[in-house]
This record gives structure tokens, sequence and C-alpha cells, in this order.
């Protein structure tokens, strides 16, 4: 499969969105974890202005030995997280990644990861495409 490759930054235009063929990915970060966490998670709101539905289907990334994709589930009254093979996000549609719902899971993590840090994604969709992103670690805001 021919991929191909873009890479964007947003480093320090944190409003400004991250455009990738009809991908739009915008608000993206990463929540803070204690010093030693074997784990932490990611969220954004990904925008799709295509005519077709896109998956993300994989991610990576350079401060964790792997990613899944992950939501959560009440199960018995307690909310899991469960891996998932794919995100999808709608044509003309939003998906939301949101803490207590669908999110990126970094899985052990090979470095702490600071509020005020960045930590460097990759996501992978299924028509082969590929976005790049620097997530800033912090806090979810208050909206
Ligand atoms: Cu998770």
């Amino acid at each position: 499969m021919k991929k191909k490759l873009i890479t964007l930054l947003c480093l320090a235009l944190l409003s400004t969105p991250v455009w990738a063929f009809n991908i739009q990915i915008e608000d993206p970060f990463v929540s803070p974890v204690p010093p030693g966490s074997p784990v932490a998670a990611g969220y954004m709101k990904i925008h799709n202005a295509g005519a077709e539905d896109r998956k993300i289907v994989d991610a990576s990334s350079s401060v964790s030995e792997y990613m899944e994709l992950h939501t959560h589930t009440e199960v018995d009254g307690v909310m899991q997280m469960r891996k998932i093979p794919f995100i999808t996000v709608p044509a003309g549609g939003t998906t939301e990644l949101v803490p207590g719902g669908l999110h990126l899971m970094f899985i052990d993590l090979r470095q702490s990861i600071p509020a005020g840090s960045q930590v460097d994604v990759q996501l992978t969709f299924d028509d082969g495409s590929l976005i790049e992103l620097d997530m800033p670690v912090r806090r979810l805001r208050n909206r």
C-alpha cells in the first residue's frame, strides 16, 4: 500500500486546526499522569469534511511502547476501558475523543509526560493516510 505522509505540527498554535486531506483535528491534548504511570490517555475533536466515512485504524507515538484505540463502556455500573479496532469519523461529521468516552491510549510509557510538554502522535486512517501531530500535555479545559 502506498502511504502518503503529511506532517503537520500545531506546536504553539493550539487553536489552529490541523488539516490533512478531509480530516481536521482540533484541540488535541494528553492528560498529565504522575511520573512512573504506565499509561496515559489522549483526546481531540476530529472533523471529516469528506464524502466518505474515515476510520482511525492505528496510532503510535515515540513516548510509549504502543498505543490502542479505546472506548468506555459501563459494565455492572462500573465504567471500564475497552480496546476497539477503529474509531469512525462519519462523512461530514465530527467524532469527539473525550474523557469517559473514546480516547487514544498510550501504553507502557517510556518517559514521563509532565504538563506543559508535547507528545508526538501518528494516526493511521483506513485509506492509508497518516496524520502526525504534537499533542500538548495539559488538564481538561473547562468548557
Ligand atoms: Cu484507555
